[in-house]
């Protein structure tokens, strides 16, 4: 198979571990106080009678003695992250310092493959191949969820036959909370299966005081980091178009604001703010109108705006209005799946909304009034990350700087949407490393006898030979929340703080960033040179932590 040469020279990169675990997965165990959780503390530990209360592990270099071989599944989950492979060849590395005879099994297409038994054996010629890669291709991912009896107890048949006593399940908040409760039901009824979670999403979401960050956060925002500023540098030299760049990340704007925060826009909406603020749609169209018009007073027609991606979810009166939507199209599909041109469709709408769903849905453009009729996921619900909502917002600002006569400038715009550029690129030396520690981590907590453990290398902002490997009870990390009706023990999300010091960073200096042009170029991930340039760490974590 042709590979690049970049492919080919960073195959050789050799990640740098915590050094906890350069002697191998058999490491020595501090065992902190016993834990409670977030909140809803007595619901929590009624839900994990097993596995609530586990202590804080944190590990120290062992003597490099050897085990027994032990069989470890390994499962891929949800969207694709810069640094998945990392995290395998981490866990097949440490399992093979353990025993040379231990085997990895990887499950395909995500937890379906457990629940199904498709599986291949991960040898190291496989593992090889895709050491410091992007992408999910080695094994495949899926968003099934892993929550019923059924297919915990098909899960635990599949791994018999393998002869599999311990599964590593690699995903975020949700599948975390799964791995947890797959963990709780299989140590209550005495199956000899551990589990372990790792922490991934490029949305990073998952974070708290243990685990730093989630993996893939850092590369996908480098990558997205470049684009933009490749586009500021295209707006200051072209200095004709304002342009409109929606960022993945989901519900929270992380994303967002590590990239604000690489690269110095004119403009950036973090949602966690507009929800704070009880903005209406009205009101973050003229926050930007208010920026377009002060460029072009001083003769800058042109500017770079962010916009997270779950926006419009955090605009009251919008998540009014799609819940309003929800209901009716559930309630009137047949009449409504009757209808068979945009113009009819968008009228019955109209006329069954309530006042004031009906006043904000009749204010926006005709595109995103289509899309919010027609988009469903299989709950019902809108997919918000299919709504243009950078189109959206590049309209309207140009329908309100017409409405608006002290406005003597152009406005031309374009718009983006980067996402799928970012999960699978090649792991930067940050991604690279923390996965493959976090691999070799989860292989320590198996050797250790751990389960219901989220493998845990913090003291990121510092070079790995600081870093602090360990394990943290996922327990730890639950409160209860309501979910499609239910009450469910659940990850708490990570959104952004707004008292928080990189959002106060971000806030100090955005209204300067917003008339000058003070664009920053972060240009492409860099592999190979000074470490100034190499080994970064997000400009999230370095404010949080500094
Ligand atoms: P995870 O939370 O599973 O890591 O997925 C993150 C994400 O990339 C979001 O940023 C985005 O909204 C979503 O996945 C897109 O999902 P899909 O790959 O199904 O289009």
């Amino acid at each position: 198979m042709a590979i690049s040469p970049l492919q080919k020279a960073r195959s050789a990169y050799a990640p740098k571990l915590p050094v906890a675990l350069r002697n191998g997965a058999l490491v020595k165990v501090i065992s902190g106080e016993p834990t409670t959780a977030v909140s809803d503390v007595d619901k929590i530990k009624a839900l994990f009678p097993s596995t609530f209360g586990s202590p804080v592990l944190t590990f120290e270099q062992g003597e490099g003695a050897k085990g027994n071989a032990i069989n470890v599944g390994v499962i891929l989950s949800g969207g694709q992250a810069p640094g998945g492979h990392n995290v395998i060849a981490g866990l097949f590395d440490g399992i093979k310092s353990i025993n040379a005879d231990s085997k990895l099994y990887g499950f395909l297409k995500g937890p379906d493959g457990l629940v199904k038994n498709e599986f291949m054996e991960l040898t190291s010629d496989i593992i090889d191949a895709y050491r410091n890669t992007g992408g999910f291709d080695m094994i495949g991912s899926g968003r099934t969820k892993l929550e019923t009896e059924e297919q915990f107890k098909k899960g635990a048949e599949n791994c018999k036959a393998l002869n599999i006593s311990a599964l590593v399940i690699i995903g975020g908040d949700d599948s975390n909370t799964n791995a947890c409760l797959l963990a709780e039901y299989y140590k209550h009824n005495n199956i000899p299966i551990q589990v372990i979670g790792c922490p991934k999403t490029i949305d990073g979401d998952l974070k708290n005081e243990w685990i730093e960050t989630s993996f893939g956060f850092d590369t996908a925002c480098r990558v997205y980091s470049e684009l933009i500023g490749n586009i500021g540098r295209d707006a200051n030299s072209a200095k004709k178009y304002w342009h409109f760049i929606k960022l993945m990340g989901r519900s929270a704007s992380h994303i967002a604001l590590e990239c604000a925060l690489q690269t110095q826009p004119n403009v950036a909406i973090i949602s966690e703010e507009v929800e704070a603020k009880k903005m209406t749609l009205g009101e973050v169209v003229n926050s930007i109108a208010k920026a377009v018009i002060a460029r072009a007073d001083k003769g800058l027609n042109f500017g770079v705006a962010l916009i997270p991606e779950g926006l419009i979810e955090f605009i009251p009166e919008i998540k009014s209005l799609i819940a309003e939507l929800n209901d009716l199209l559930a309630q009137e599909a047949e009449a409504f799946g009757k209808l068979n041109d945009a113009d009819s469709k968008i009228a019955f709408v109209v006329g069954k909304l309530g006042a004031e769903s009906k006043a904000v849905f009749t204010s926006l453009p005709k595109g995103i009034q289509l899309q919010l009729c027609n988009d469903r996921d299989p709950h019902g619900n809108v997919q918000v990350s299919l709504i243009e909502t950078e189109k959206m917002l590049a309209e309207m600002v140009k329908t309100q700087l017409k409405s608006m006569p002290e406005f003597k400038g152009k406005f031309s715009t374009q718009v983006h949407f980067f996402g799928y550029e970012g999960r699978c690129a090649a792991p930067s030396n940050f991604d690279a490393d923390y996965c493959y520690s976090l691999g070799f981590n989860a292989a320590a907590l198996i050797g250790a006898g751990k389960t219901g453990y989220m493998s845990s290398v913090r003291n990121n902002i510092k070079k790995s030979d600081e870093w602090i490997a360990g394990g943290i009870p996922i327990t730890m990390m639950m409160n209860i929340e309501r979910r499609h009706g239910h009450d469910k023990p659940v990850i708490k999300k990570a959104l952004v703080e707004l008292d928080g010091k990189p959002f106060a960073f971000f806030a100090a200096n955005r209204d300067k960033w917003a008339i000058e042009t003070a664009y920053v170029y972060p240009g492409p991930i860099q592999y190979f040179g000074p470490s100034e340039v190499c080994d970064l760490v997000s400009k999230t974590l370095t404010c949080e932590k500094a």
